[in-house]
């Protein structure tokens, strides 16, 4: 979703703003600005600003074409909600050719400041809730002594969601900066500063953090930083040294990312399990502590796991529900996060709360984790793959999972890492309870193993790819904890090839869906060789007795044979409690071949977005 990238310097900072941008692309945008003011030499200072729509390196060619150079500047990749995708809605946004603005989030009340606004005679050009942030600020200006108080008044009469990045070209040295609900991190360089939505953006030029606090306000010079609670109290904010490897360095050998990602897993599964797992147990540390109390203390007393997650995190949490009440011994409920935060829910006794992101910024999810913590839940506890996120600076307990950047929208390595994450917590859960885990650790030990082998059937999935180049639906079909491995292939293939799919539990197929099976329809099957095989293979029937074209992915002792109205893809044979996590990749890759026979945009589909900090 949107990025921010802002520089204070000395030198010009065109290039380091969209170097910075051209980071966060992967994050989905729709259009690009910037805006640019210069201390070089000039008498009265020119505020600069170039947009364009489409992707970066179009505002990288305007911007070379503008001939604008500056050494303070602000930039901004918007993904839309207010208004339509043009460049007179792209950010950055002026006041009265003085104060320019970028802003990530929602403004909930902006129709009612819009309207304050326009009887002061402010003059509105887009249609963004953006644009009454900036000339509210300047309205706030005439009546304060600096730039940062004016922020400070605006920021109190906001409703809703922001990271923002304000200058004001009178004076070039400074950029206010605000955050509540939208992350904001400031990074540190040598007589320059800078600020952005994401540290990756800054990876080139510092390792250096800090992550501002909900409610704060900052005031970034070339020189230092000055940090302002929502109470305006002037608060020290802990600096970070980054480690993140800035794997946002190409795409190597393949087409996209999401293939570089899709082979990427037997690695991110081995980096995820490095180090946590011993001879026949997890270690617990894996999961951070809790004030002073460690994961093992709440793990021991946990009765009831509630998971909340968003997209193909939640079909992780599904998966998990399985695990849990099978291997664990509790209870476990699973809810989408934009249903779980607006509604009463009921608290079960000793409740353990997860929240699972890959980007651990999700508004929804995030939103849910601070209600939560307000309903008496034991303890929080988010799996995420971003260090330094907002779920995991605001949960009590994180597990990492160790994934690496993941660039392309569609999530793969992330999903699978999770899995790992979960596995690791109903091993963990099943080991403070007395119950057997030891099964469970051996056959994590295997997985990257079993990954490699999946990933060998490739060419034949490519092949088969083909036959759903001219399809408009597909459903798919799984049992048991491959029901939510059919939801997330489904997803997989709406999301990149825009084909319209949807998944259900094969027990499910005679209640309503059968009414939709013709040679039209594919029908994609994930049938390991498990205790509910033979059930399957009944519902499989009934599509091919109904003339539907089915592609079964399936154990080789589980017999199904190809024919001309059956395709089989043989998986090698697997551990159960595997099975989920290594069927998951020849749905990955088919996804991904059919949308590249498409001719899709496969790293950044259209519309969505890969931090989604917007409700
Ligand atoms: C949730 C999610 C992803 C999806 C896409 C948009 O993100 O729906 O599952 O692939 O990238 O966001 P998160 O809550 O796991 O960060």
């Amino acid at each position: 979703m949107c990025g921010i990238v802002g520089a204070v310097a000395e030198r010009p900072v065109n290039k380091i703003l969209v170097e910075g941008l051209k980071r966060l692309e992967y994050r989905g945008y729709d259009s690009a600005g910037v805006a640019l003011v210069s201390n070089e030499g000039k008498r009265s200072t020119q505020l600069n600003t170039v947009k364009s729509v489409g992707k970066v390196a179009n505002l990288e060619s305007a911007l070379n074409e503008s001939g604008h150079k500056g050494t303070t500047g602000i930039a901004h990749t918007r993904w839309a909600t207010h208004g339509g995708v043009t460049e007179v809605n792209a950010h950055p946004h002026i006041s009265n050719d003085q104060i320019a603005l970028v802003h990530n989030g929602i403004i909930e009340n902006h129709e009612k400041l819009r309207a304050s606004l326009k009887t002061k005679g402010y003059k509105f050009l887009s249609d963004t809730d953006t644009e009454v942030m900036v000339h509210l600020v300047h309205d706030m200006r005439k009546t304060t002594s600096s730039l940062l108080e004016a922020v400070q008044a605006s920021v109190k009469q906001l409703e809703g969601a922001y990271g923002t990045v304000v200058f004001d070209k009178e004076n070039v040295n400074e950029m206010i900066v605000a955050r509540s609900g939208s992350p904001l991190v400031i990074g540190l360089g040598l007589g320059e500063n800078f600020i952005a939505s994401d540290q990756l953006a800054l990876l080139a030029v510092t390792r250096n953090f800090i992550f501002l606090e909900e409610g704060d306000v900052a005031r970034i010079t070339r020189e230092s930083v000055e940090i302002f609670d929502k109470d305006g109290n002037a608060v020290e904010r802990e600096q970070h040294e980054s480690n993140a490897t800035n794997d946002n360095t190409g795409k190597g050998e393949y087409r996209h990312y999401m293939l570089k990602e899709i082979y990427e897993q037997p690695v991110a599964v081995r980096n995820t399990l490095e180090g946590r797992l011993n001879e026949n147990t997890v270690a617990l540390d894996a999961f951070g502590a809790f004030n002073g109390t460690q994961a093992t203390d709440i793990f021991s007393q946990v009765k009831h796991v509630q998971i909340i997650a968003c997209g193909t995190s939640y079909h992780s949490g599904m998966v998990a529900r399985y695990w849990l009440e099978q291997y664990a011994g509790v209870s476990c409920n699973i809810e989408i996060a934009s249903e779980f935060r607006y509604r009463k829910s009921y608290v079960h006794e000793n409740s353990l709360l997860v929240t699972i992101s890959q980007s651990g910024e999700t508004a929804d999810t995030l939103a849910a984790l601070r209600l939560a913590k307000e309903q008496g839940y034991m303890a929080s506890m988010t799996i995420c793959n971003v260090a330094g996120s907002s779920l995991v600076r605001e949960s009590d307990l994180a597990f990492m999972t160790k994934a690496g950047t993941e660039i392309g929208v569609a999530s793969t390595k992330a999903f699978t890492t999770q899995l790992v994450g979960l596995l690791m917590l109903v091993a963990s859960i099943a080991q403070e309870k007395g119950l057997p885990q030891k099964a469970i650790v051996q056959a994590l030990k295997e997985l990257p193993n079993k990954l490699e082998e999946a990933l060998s059937l490739d060419e034949g999935i490519e092949g088969l790819a083909e036959e759903f180049a001219d399809k408009h639906h597909a459903l798919f079909l799984g049992r048991g904890d491959q029901y939510p491995i059919a939801m997330e292939g489904a997803l997989k293939l709406k999301e990149i090839s825009y084909i319209h799919a949807e998944a259900y539990a094969a027990g499910e197929l005679k209640h309503g869906p059968l009414a939709l099976i013709d040679a039209d329809m594919p029908i994609i099957v994930v049938a390991p060789n498990n205790e509910l095989l033979e059930k399957l293979k009944s519902n499989v029937e009934e599509v091919r007795a109904r003339g539907g074209i089915i592609y079964v992915f399936a154990d080789k002792a589980s017999e199904f044979k190809s024919d001309e109205t059956m395709r089989v893809v043989n998986v090698n044979q697997v551990e159960d409690i595997l099975a989920p996590i290594v069927y998951t990749i020849p749905l990955q890759l088919l996804s991904y071949y059919v949308a590249v026979i498409k001719g899709t945009d496969v790293d950044q589909p259209r519309n969505l977005a890969k931090s989604v900090t917007v409700e």
